[in-house]
This record gives structure tokens, sequence and C-alpha cells, in this order.
């Protein structure tokens, strides 16, 4: 081929590959796969993984691109059995998103479960619910705003009905379901910026219909969002470790933050430093981090594309360290407050219990005062009741999880309590 004719196909690979690296400006080089199988085998433990919740599981495999058949295999089966068997309406909104999103994620197999069950369709109608809820129960979703989130995402990525109206009617980034306890709530804003990311290109590639009003309305919740989500910077976090990934996925398609090299080392090390850690154990908790971590988003999930193998092998996974832990009994003070009433308990328990064994441990000596209900969820226990005081959602109330007056970032199934903490679950708004 001569000169000439060569130059512009160079122009042409050049000009192909900026965009996508564009978009992978902030991913784990080769010398730190070592952090990302840590990951990758934290998200390998079955028994961690039930029913439906194997979705996130499942997702973030896709996504990142990791090729181990027989786990998908595995997860897949067991979200079809699982839906086989509840009811459709017993699945919340967000549960059925992920699903799609997990099901629908490269082209696979699983595609058809999603038509053949007329899932989107299903979603849409779940959608509708989460918005009458609010038009009744003074603006409170029957879920949650993240949730909501997700199901916006999802319509928009599988063609779904949903009403531009809707969006920028209750997207609005003052909206008070975007706090959580009175927090900005980073993982709500980060799955609310891929959504309305999603629906912004959806109108203009004319996939969708809006007038230029609601198009300069959801770009403008974006920036909002994005600023929000920055102005929660902690270290090189935001929010906490486990809102990190998200909050990277929307800084990617929606900000030109990591298109500093800083900025993404200092994201990079700090994430590091939490996988070193442990932080990520939980299956959900690595699932949730690592398609950021290479790079990808949400908005990747596409029903035409497959998904090529990733670079990182996961055939010489190491084995996590559990450290060894000195056998004595430890003594933490135990206390439910309601309304400034606190009734308070000395415990003892073997060192290295977590939250919920204390609660058990109190509940055992007076279930009157220390009786308590919970249900189970991808992070652990949820504590749905204290006292036979139920949390409820059309009244924003839950059980609050609180340690030396701080208030917890992991569940009761999780945090390990030391000697002489003072611990208290407390009825509370947020
Ligand atoms: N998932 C959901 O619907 C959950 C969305 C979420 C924003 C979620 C965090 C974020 C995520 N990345 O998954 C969320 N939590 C919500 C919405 C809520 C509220 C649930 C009620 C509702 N309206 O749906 C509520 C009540 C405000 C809430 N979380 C409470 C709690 C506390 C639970 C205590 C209890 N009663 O058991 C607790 C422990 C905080 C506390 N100190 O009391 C809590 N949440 C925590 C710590 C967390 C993080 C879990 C981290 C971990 N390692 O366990 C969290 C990741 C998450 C799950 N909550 Co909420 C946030 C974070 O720290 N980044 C979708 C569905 C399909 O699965």
């Amino acid at each position: 081929m001569r000169q000439s004719h060569q130059l512009p196909l160079v122009g042409l690979l050049l000009f192909s590959l900026i965009p996508s690296q564009l978009c992978q400006s902030c991913v784990v080089s080769e010398k730190d796969y070592s952090h990302l199988r840590l990951l990758i085998s934290a998200m390998d433990n079955l028994e961690q993984i039930r029913g439906i919740y194997g979705a996130s599981i499942l997702l973030s495999q896709r996504l990142a691109r990791i090729q181990n058949p027989s786990l998908e295999e595995e997860l897949s089966q067991r979200i079809q059995d699982d839906m086989n068997r509840r009811d459709m309406s017993n699945l919340t909104s967000g549960q059925l998103a992920l699903i799609i999103l997990a099901f629908g994620a490269c082209k696979n197999p699983d595609v058809r479960f999603i038509h053949d069950h007329h899932l989107v369709e299903k979603l849409g109608e779940k959608f509708k619910e989460e918005i009458k809820n609010m038009e009744i129960h003074n603006g409170n979703p029957l879920t949650n705003y993240y949730q909501l989130s997700f199901d916006v995402l999802t319509l928009c990525l599988f063609r779904g009905n949903y009403s531009i109206s809707n969006v920028t009617h209750y997207f609005n980034p003052e909206n008070k379901n975007f706090n959580l306890s009175g927090h900005f709530s980073v993982d709500t804003g980060a799955v609310a910026v891929l959504a309305l990311t999603c629906v912004k290109r959806s109108i203009s590639n004319g996939k969708i219909k809006a007038a230029i009003k609601d198009s300069d309305t959801i770009q403008k919740y974006i920036e909002s969002l994005v600023h929000k989500i920055q102005s929660e910077k902690n270290g090189g976090l935001f929010g906490n470790a486990y809102s990190t990934g998200e909050a990277m996925q929307a800084l990617f398609v929606a900000s030109d933050y990591y298109q500093n090299e800083s900025n993404c080392q200092e994201t990079l090390d700090a994430v590091f430093n939490n996988i070193s850690q442990g932080v990520f154990r939980l299956p959900i908790a690595a699932a949730q981090i690592l398609p950021a971590l290479l790079g990808k988003t949400y908005l990747d999930v596409n029903k035409t594309a497959t998904c090529p193998q990733s670079p990182v092998n996961i055939t010489d996974e190491p084995v996590p360290v559990v450290p060894t832990l000195s056998p004595e009994n430890i003594s933490v003070i135990y206390c439910v407050k309601i309304n400034e009433i606190s009734n308070c308990i000395n415990i003892t328990v073997k060192n290295g219990s977590v939250f919920l064994d204390v609660m058990k441990a109190a509940q055992e000596k007076n279930s009157t005062i220390y009786g308590f209900t919970m249900t189970e969820t991808p992070w652990g226990p949820y504590i749905t009741s204290v006292q036979g005081i139920w949390a409820n959602n059309n009244e924003r109330t839950y059980w609050e999880l609180l340690s030396n007056n701080k208030s917890l970032s992991q569940g009761a199934g999780n945090y390990v309590v030391k000697n002489g903490e003072h611990l208290e679950i407390r009825w509370a708004t947020y």
C-alpha cells in the first residue's frame, strides 16, 4: 500500500482509540493487579451470595470481563431459581433493575430470560408504583432514590417506559431523598448521575423525545450532583470506601476529574489501602468497586456488545490472611435509645464478635427491652425492629447503629466490636 493511502488509515485508528482512552483515564495498571485479584476472590465466595442477591456480583463480573464461566452460570441459575420461587411482587424495583442489568450485560444467553419474563415492562410498572407512593406518602418512595436511580438507568438502557417529566420533577438534586440521615448520600447521587447521563444521551441521539428545556434541566442536575459528590471528597475517597466505586463511575461519565493523573492516583491509593485492610471482603462490597477500577461503568451494559476477556488473570488468587484473635472475652456497653430514653446493659462477648452478637446476647438477657428482628440483605443483616418498633420507609424511620456516639459505616453482621466500646441502636429518621 502506498503511504498516501496509509495515512488516513492511521488517522482513523488514532481517532478510534481516543474516546476509549478518554473513558479509561483512571484504570489500575498491571503492577497493581494483585489488589484486583483480592476483590475477585472475595466475589467468588458463593456461601455468602444468596439467590437474587447474586445480581450485583454477576453484573460486576460481566462488566469487569472476568472469565469465570462456572461462577457466572451458578449465579445466573440461583437468580432464576429464586425468581421462579418468589412472587415478582416481592422484588423491590432496584432488585429487579439489577437483575436486568446483570442478565443484559454483554451478549449472553440470559438476555432471553429478560424477554421471556417481560422484566423491562415489569420494571416500568414498579417505577410507577414508586412514584405513586411518593404522591401518597409525602414524597417518600417505596424504597429509596438509590433504587429509583437504578430503575431509570435500566429503563433508559433497555428502552423501557419512563416519562421525562417524572425524571425532571423527581431527580432535582435538592430533593430530600438524595439525603440520608441529614447527609448527601454519595452512593445515591452517583447512580443518579449515571441514570441522568443515560437519559441525556438518549435525548441527544433521538432515542427519546424531550423538549430542549428538559435536556438543559437534566444537564444542570448532573452538574449539581457531580459537585455534591466532589464536596464529599474524603482523602482519596468520595463519601466512604463503599460509595467510592460508584462515585468514580459518575465522575468518569460526567466530569473531567480523572483526566488529571494525580486525582486518579489519589483515589487508587486510597482504594488499594482499603483493599489491603480487608474493607472490601464482602462480595457485594468488592462487586461495587471492581468495575470502576477497570474503567467500566454501568452505562457500559449494552445488549449488543460482547465482553472480551479481562487482562487480569484469576488463576493465582492469593489466600486472604485471616488475623488470629486472642481467645479472651471483651466487655461492651449496649444501649437501645428511643426518643432520648436509653436502656443500657453490660455485655461480655468473645473477642472478634460483631455488633449482632452483642444484640443477641442482650436479647437473651431481656427480650422485652432488647428483643429485635432482622432481614437479610447483600450487606448482611438489616435490623428491622427493636422492642416491636418497626422501621418504616413511608415515615423515613430506621434503627441507626452507633459506636461511641458515631454512626457506623458497617452493618450489624460485620462491625467487629472492641473492648470498652459504647454501642447504641437508636430510633432515628433519615
Ligand atoms: N440497595 C439499597 O436500597 C440500599 C441503598 C443505600 C444507599 C446503600 C447504603 C448504598 C449501597 N452502595 O448499596 C442505603 N444504604 C440506604 C438507602 C439505607 C436506608 C434503607 C431504607 C430505605 N429507604 O430503603 C437507611 C435506613 C437510611 C439505611 N441505609 C440504613 C443503614 C444502617 C442500617 C442499620 C440497621 N438497622 O441494620 C447502616 C448500618 C448505617 C448506621 N450506622 O446505622 C447502613 N445503612 C450502612 C452502613 C450502609 C452501608 C453498608 C456498608 C457495609 N459495609 O455494610 C452502605 C453501602 C449502605 C448499604 N448502607 Co444503608 C452505604 C455506605 O456506607 N456507603 C439496593 C438493593 C437492590 O440492594
